[in-house]
């Protein structure tokens, strides 16, 4: 949930960027686990319009200015792509709106970044994904993102530093075992257990990197299934969403957080394991659909190492989970007490499930 503001508070801070016609309501809206975002609703000359406007969260990304300048870059650079592509005429891409100074953000009194978009309409965000084609769908939706990306020249800013770096999430969470701030550690013996048996295979990707056969790319680092909009009358995957993890980082990373988020038929908090698994048919969904983009830039190596990084983005963000659960919930928001260890039992859950059907994935390839 959003931290409750006021509709008079909404209205100042919209009031911040240029906006054409008449404020009429703003409500809490998606299911992020870190910025807070409202829906607007604006009267222009009789018809409803919409926006989203968002706190950035600057306990997790410390410097928003930067995040704007590369959220700014990159949709630019992703517009002028449609615009070239006439035959994606339907395919969007956020556009920022500006503040009354030109920036593509505007701070409060308080000190926090806000920044507003166009609401794309008549496309949503699915919690958990119905079908293998819908599977396909984000997956060519988020390879195409880097795809369009690919040409893209200069280096954008490494907003959070070593956001994918498995090893020194592991390594955070050893410390936070060592500290055991909240006394927590005699709870989760056995998902500690979990993380520890799996470290060494964990550094695999950085070392493929450091040894040249991984190509650094522009890639988005968040791809879970609901960070794409999906149109609702054609079914396809038209709009990337939530870019402020847009940074440096390997391909692999997006395939493997695809299939972490969008396999899984609960959700990614759910309570009853009985139901969580990796869906085989979800997989190769993404894999067709990820190909059939991005294929056309990986090289050997990265499509190698496709099945591998499901498993170990999988494990990283379950790690993370169990971090923040020990150092008494100080990152991911949550609804209820134990809800991060909750999140990291349905990722373990799941990397059991996917190791279980690794031979499957690889004969894919
Ligand atoms: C956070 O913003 P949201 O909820 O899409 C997190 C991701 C995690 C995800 C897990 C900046 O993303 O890394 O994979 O939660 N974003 C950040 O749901 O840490
Ligand atoms: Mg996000």
């Amino acid at each position: 949930m959003a931290t409750p503001y006021t509709q008079k508070e909404i209205k100042r801070l919209i009031g911040m960027f240029d906006v054409y016609g008449d404020f009429l309501v703003g409500a809490p809206f998606g299911n992020g686990n870190v910025n807070d975002t409202f829906q607007l609703t604006y009267d222009q000359g009789g018809i409803r319009l919409h926006y989203t406007l968002q706190r950035i969260n600057s306990n997790v990304f410390k410097n928003p200015v930067k995040v704007m300048e590369n959220v700014s870059k990159v949709t630019d650079h992703i517009l002028e792509k449609i615009r070239l592509a006439k035959a994606e005429t339907r395919k969007r891409t956020l556009r920022l709106l500006h503040a009354h100074d030109g920036k593509p953000y505007a701070f409060d009194d308080n000190g926090d970044c806000w920044r507003a978009y166009v609401f794309v309409e008549h496309a949503r965000a699915y919690e958990v994904l119905e079908s293998p084609e819908q599977a396909f769908r984000v997956a060519q939706g988020f390879g195409e993102f880097q795809q369009h990306l690919a040409d893209f020249e200069g280096r954008l800013h490494e907003t959070i530093p070593d956001f994918h770096n498995t090893p020194k999430r592991i390594t955070a969470l050893e410390a936070a075992v060592k500290s055991d701030c909240f006394n927590r550690v005699k709870n989760v013996a056995k998902e500690i257990d979990f993380v520890l048996s799996r470290k060494d295979e964990c550094g695999k990707l950085l070392q493929l990197h450091a040894e040249g056969s991984i190509p650094e790319r522009i890639t988005h680092n968040d791809t879970k299934a609901n960070n794409i909009l999906i149109d609702d009358l054609s079914g396809e995957a038209i709009c990337v969403i939530d870019l402020d993890t847009v940074m440096p980082g390997l391909s692999l990373y997006d395939f493997g957080d695809m299939v972490r988020s969008g396999t899984n038929p609960a959700e990614e908090d759910e309570i009853n394991l009985d139901r969580v698994g990796m869906r085989f048919d979800m997989y190769e969904g993404f894999f067709d659909g990820f190909l059939n983009t991005a294929g056309k830039i990986l090289t050997e190596a990265e499509r190698e190492m496709l099945p591998f990084s499901a498993k170990l983005i999988t494990l990283e963000i379950g790690t993370r989970f169990l971090t923040d659960y020990l150092m008494g919930d100080m990152y991911f928001k949550t609804k209820r007490p134990d809800h991060n260890l909750d999140r990291c039992r349905t990722q373990f859950k799941l990397v059991e499930s996917m190791e279980a059907q690794m031979n499957k994935m690889l004969a894919l390839l």
